[in-house]
């Protein structure tokens, strides 16, 4: 190796160096507002029960924020329960076994997972989760309040 090119693959070593480091802080969280209405769930300025979708190893603070008049819940599984024919949660919940830190104004939790949140009208939660590649796929978001599941408060939940 000359001595230039030695000097050129130092200098590249540290430039590789240098992304590498800013690329680690650069991982943000992607913000997202799911809010509660009668009966639908709504990603803030998007269309009524429009597909939510996550990216797999990406980490999100996602808001659930009743704005509606009644109290919701929040669940997100796949496969229906049905009991005395009425639908009620489901069989499978995505976030059953993924850490999930509940978020305050000056305070976190961590919890080792999620399942359902029942929020009254004008109150919101927040988490913080990252879904692992074993739950790409296709999941719900529903609402199981009495009538409300009937009433459409569903709407597709989609890890890519
Ligand atoms: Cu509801």
């Amino acid at each position: 190796m000359s001595k230039w090119n030695r000097f050129f693959a130092i200098v590249s070593m540290v430039l590789l160096a240098v992304a590498s480091s800013a690329f680690a802080q650069d991982v943000e969280r992607i913000e997202l507002v799911i809010e509660l209405h009668e009966y639908n769930f709504t990603v803030a300025g998007g269309e009524a029960n429009a597909p939510i979708v996550f990216q797999a190893g990406q980490p999100y603070s996602v808001v659930f924020s009743n704005v509606g008049m009644m109290e919701h819940e929040v669940l997100i599984g796949r496969t229906v329960l049905v009991e005395d024919g009425v639908p009620d949660g489901y069989e499978t919940n995505l976030l059953d076994a993924t850490p999930v830190d509940l978020v305050g104004d000056d305070w976190e939790v961590g919890t080792s997972g999620f399942v359902e949140v029942e929020l009254e009208p004008g109150q919101s939660v927040t988490i913080h989760f990252t879904l692992p590649d074993e739950l790409i796929g296709t999941w719900e978001i529903g609402c199981f309040i009495a009538g409300h599941y009937q009433a459409g408060m569903l709407a597709p939940v989609i890890v890519e």
